[in-house]
């Protein structure tokens, strides 16, 4: 039965328009275009005659095996798995074979709690048939569906059913009447659904022999064409003049020459000649890297090669980055919390204020709600944590200190034109709720405040669940008085009634600090499911809170107390988990007494550095990371090049600079996935971000850079698209893969930090 059957059908691709390509591309995108009206047959495809021509392709037939793995559960529970939001049940396979579902509590939702089965695909046209068993200890509703897995989750198809005691088979068909989806959801609210009595108690519901299969794909739609992308990368946003411009070629076959043309007139302005191409192990492609920098001329562009085809266009000018620097900045803006966003400011962003009823305390006995409004909304979801918005803060607050005449007071936001700059003011409207974040009474800092699950697709002040502190942890704290210090510093010339305040603050964060045992880690109280940022190492925020209270006050017990803790084990980084390199440079930066500990932290950060240069040599992007692409792995990118003009200020080495520029130029398109990663510019950038302003209102908000390729493949749309894809490729531009595709503040606040050093 599971015998998959080839049906030979001779699919003609006739979709595939523009550039002639050079055989490679991008993984095939789905979009939610109207399905064709397309006859499925065994005969040649007629001639289209307006597009060029590909073999045709041999699909497989989608009939003749069950969708469900372990459909009877002869393997246990295997890919079945549970959702709760409010409700509780734990599954196992009882004696009898079947799945059984402990249901403890309801919940007050439909899906309080859910049972689900991810990994496999319905396609447009085709008609399926779903079957199995199911039964209940008490008579009760249930509904069955098959959905969307994000944005708004709505049924492709479902209803209710009443499950009884006596078991009962259930027979479904449906047609798939819209496009193709290789990542539904299966699933069965088994929460507060229907007519089940509220006080059902604990019960148990069984299901058994699972079956989907297709039973007809006779107007199965033709398959999307796959999206073509150039095969030739550039930096899409532009260089300035002086910039190394290099493009990136790709393909079975690679030119040997190329020339860049004036994107107008056609006129060949440069000619170039190309390496032997090499193969890539982050992107599996076979590449070349062509550099154009002795082409200073400010004007539009295209670079052509014969066989490669021609890359996007991009320009020359001194202004390149100005407008992307603005909105990367405004982002942070938008992205504010427990105010109104007007349209004056936020245009179709605007929204009343959101998440300002005051918190209850985790753990707490008193219902009391404290005021923890402000800050940023974390990412797409509006979380509020700790240790990403100190990341966040860090990195605007270190680009004003070693930039500052990139910033304004003109940044079109409701403080611009105050006589602060706007990145001041925007930081302290973070630095403010980090403040209301610090527990009074002990100085601890709680880890963040969010509710306890994320919100569904929705504007923010739609999220209205009771809002909770999550504990106090160590790693918050020690980031806090970080950031404290640091603002101490900062604003002193500004407004230096605000930065005693700060500084107050940070030196009743290190009190709870040298209170608290080292070691304790974050993780999510059992009933809370947003966002963990766990982390179990402490000794890098410890480290980094010395280090910056040391640089700010040059007072010696400071530097003594870091000083004793060896650079060597701190956890380097410039993330929201590992902060090491963050206390480091402070520590650089301060006026040191302890020179051999000074050179033990730049030995440290050196060997990193070495890291960073062994990556990018070996890509031919200069991306510095390799191998394995993480989760905001355009966090990691950015942050090295933060981290290069950071140690260029230490060891003075011009390499440096146009490394971290190779990253901008990584971010902004020169890489193996064609698009330009920050929303709104260049010529491919991603339009279906998870972030559920943008979901909800259909239109990315500009200026937030994505977290790009995950070779984790963290979600299931990744999963069901990716499989197999190179690292440098598996990113997917759909708002359902959360672990490619979301924003965060802490992801734009490294870019701000790059850009503002290339203004
Ligand atoms: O620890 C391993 C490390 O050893 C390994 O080298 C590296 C590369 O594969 O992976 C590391 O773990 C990853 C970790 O991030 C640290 O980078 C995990 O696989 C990965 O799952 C984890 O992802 C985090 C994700 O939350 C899930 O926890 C992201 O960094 C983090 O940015 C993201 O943050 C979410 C918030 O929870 C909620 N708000 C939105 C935000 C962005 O998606
Ligand atoms: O929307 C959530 C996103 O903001 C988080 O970064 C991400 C990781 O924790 O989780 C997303 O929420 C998903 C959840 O983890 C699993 N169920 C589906 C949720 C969103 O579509
Ligand atoms: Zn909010």
């Amino acid at each position: 039965m599971m015998k998959r059957k080839i049906l030979a059908l001779l699919l003609c691709v006739s979709m595939c328009v523009g550039l002639t390509a050079c055989g490679s591309g991008q993984e095939s995108v789905v979009t939610e275009a109207e399905p064709e009206e397309t006859e499925v047959s065994e005969e040649e495809p007629a001639e289209t005659g307006e597009t060029e021509e590909e073999a045709p392709e041999e699909v497989e037939s989608l009939m003749g095996y069950n969708m469900i793995e372990n459909g009877d559960f002869s393997n246990g529970t295997g890919k079945w798995n549970t959702y709760f939001n409010g409700g509780n049940a734990v599954i196992t396979v009882d004696e009898e074979g079947r799945l059984k579902v402990q249901i403890t509590t309801l919940g007050t939702k439909d899906h309080s709690v859910q049972l689900y089965y991810d990994g496999f695909a319905l396609e447009t046209g085709c008609v399926y048939e779903l079957s199995f068993d199911a039964a209940a200890t008490v008579e009760r509703d249930i509904e069955y569906r098959i959905q969307i897995n994000g944005g708004d989750y709505h049924a492709y198809t479902g209803e209710g059913i009443t499950v009884t005691p006596e078991t009962q088979h259930y027979d479904f068909t449906f047609t798939m009447e819209e496009g193709s989806d290789p990542a539904p959801r299966l699933c069965f609210n088994m929460g507060l659904y229907g007519n089940t009595d509220e006080n059902i108690g604990a019960h148990d519901v069984t299901f058994d022999n699972f079956e989907l299969y297709c039973i007809d794909e006779s107007n199965r739609a033709l398959p999307q064409a796959a999206m073509d992308t150039p095969d030739i990368q550039i930096n899409q946003l532009g260089y300035r003049p002086e910039d190394e411009k290099i493009a990136v070629f790709r393909g079975d076959e690679i030119d040997s020459a190329f020339t860049v043309v004036d994107a107008k007139t056609g006129e060949t302005v440069f000619e170039g000649t190309l390496a032997d191409a090499v193969s890539n192990k982050n992107t599996r492609e076979n590449e070349s890297a062509g550099d154009f920098s002795e082409l200073k001329t400010p004007g539009t562009y295209k670079v052509v090669g014969e066989k490669c085809g021609e890359s996007y266009e991009f320009t020359i000018g001194e202004d390149v980055y100005d407008d992307a620097f603005d909105a990367a900045v405004k982002m942070l803006y938008m992205q504010r919390c427990g105010m109104e966003l007007t349209e004056e400011y936020a245009g179709d962003f605007a929204h009343p204020a959101c998440h300002s009823e005051g918190a209850v305390v985790h753990g707490s006995t008193s219902s009391a709600l404290v005021d923890v409004s402000g800050g940023w909304h974390d990412a797409g979801d509006y979380g509020r944590y700790v240790v990403s918005g100190a990341k966040a803060v860090a990195d605007v607050l270190l680009a004003y200190e070693s930039y500052p005449e990139a910033f304004g007071d003109d940044a079109g936001i409701p403080e611009s034109g105050n006589g602060t700059p706007d990145i001041l003011d925007e930081a302290k409207y973070e630095l403010d709720w980090l403040l209301k974040m610090q527990d009074q009474a002990t100085g601890g800092v709680y880890h963040k405040v969010t509710c306890a699950n994320f919100p569904e697709t929705v504007m923010p002040e739609e999220e209205t669940d009771q809002l909770i502190l999550s504990p106090i942890s160590n790693c918050a704290t020690g980031d806090f008085a970080a950031v404290m210090a640091m603002a101490a510093r900062v604003y002193k010339d500004i407004d230096s009634d605000y930065a005693d305040t700060c500084m107050a603050a940070a030196l009743k964060a290190v009190e709870y600090l040298e209170s608290s045992e080292s070691g304790d880690g974050f993780v999510n109280p059992e009933e809370i499911v947003t966002g963990e940022y766990p982390d179990k190492k402490d000794t890098d925020e410890r480290f980094w809170a010395y280090a910056e209270l040391f640089k700010t006050t040059k007072e010696a017990k400071y530097e003594e107390a870091l000083t004793e803790m060896p650079f060597l084990s701190i956890q380097g980084g410039l993330g929201w988990e590992k902060v090491g390199f963050y206390g480091g440079y402070a520590y650089l930066t301060s006026e040191y007494t302890d020179k051999e500990y000074a050179a033990t932290v730049v030995d440290k950060i050196n060997y990193s550095i070495d890291g960073i240069m062994e990556s990018a040599g070996a890509d031919t992007y200069s991306c510095s990371i390799s191998e394995t692409y993480p989760w905001g792995s355009n966090m990691s990118i950015a942050n090295n090049g933060m981290l290069l003009l950071m140690m260029d200020e230490i060891n003075g080495n011009d390499e440096y600079e146009n490394l971290a520029k190779s990253q901008l130029n990584y971010l902004f398109g020169n890489n193996a996935t064609s698009y330009c990663f920050l929303t709104g510019f260049g010529s491919l950038s991603p339009e279906h971000t998870h972030h559920r302003p943008s979901q909800v209102l259909d239109q990315s908000m500009p200026g937030m850079l994505a977290g790009g390729a995950d070779s984790n493949l963290e979600d299931p749309y990744a999963k069901a698209t990716m499989s197999g894809t190179a690292p440098a490729k598996c990113y997917v531009d759909n708002a359902q893969s959360f672990s490619c595709n979301e924003v965060t503040v802490y992801w734009n606040s490294p870019l701000i930090y790059l850009m503002a050093a290339f203004k």
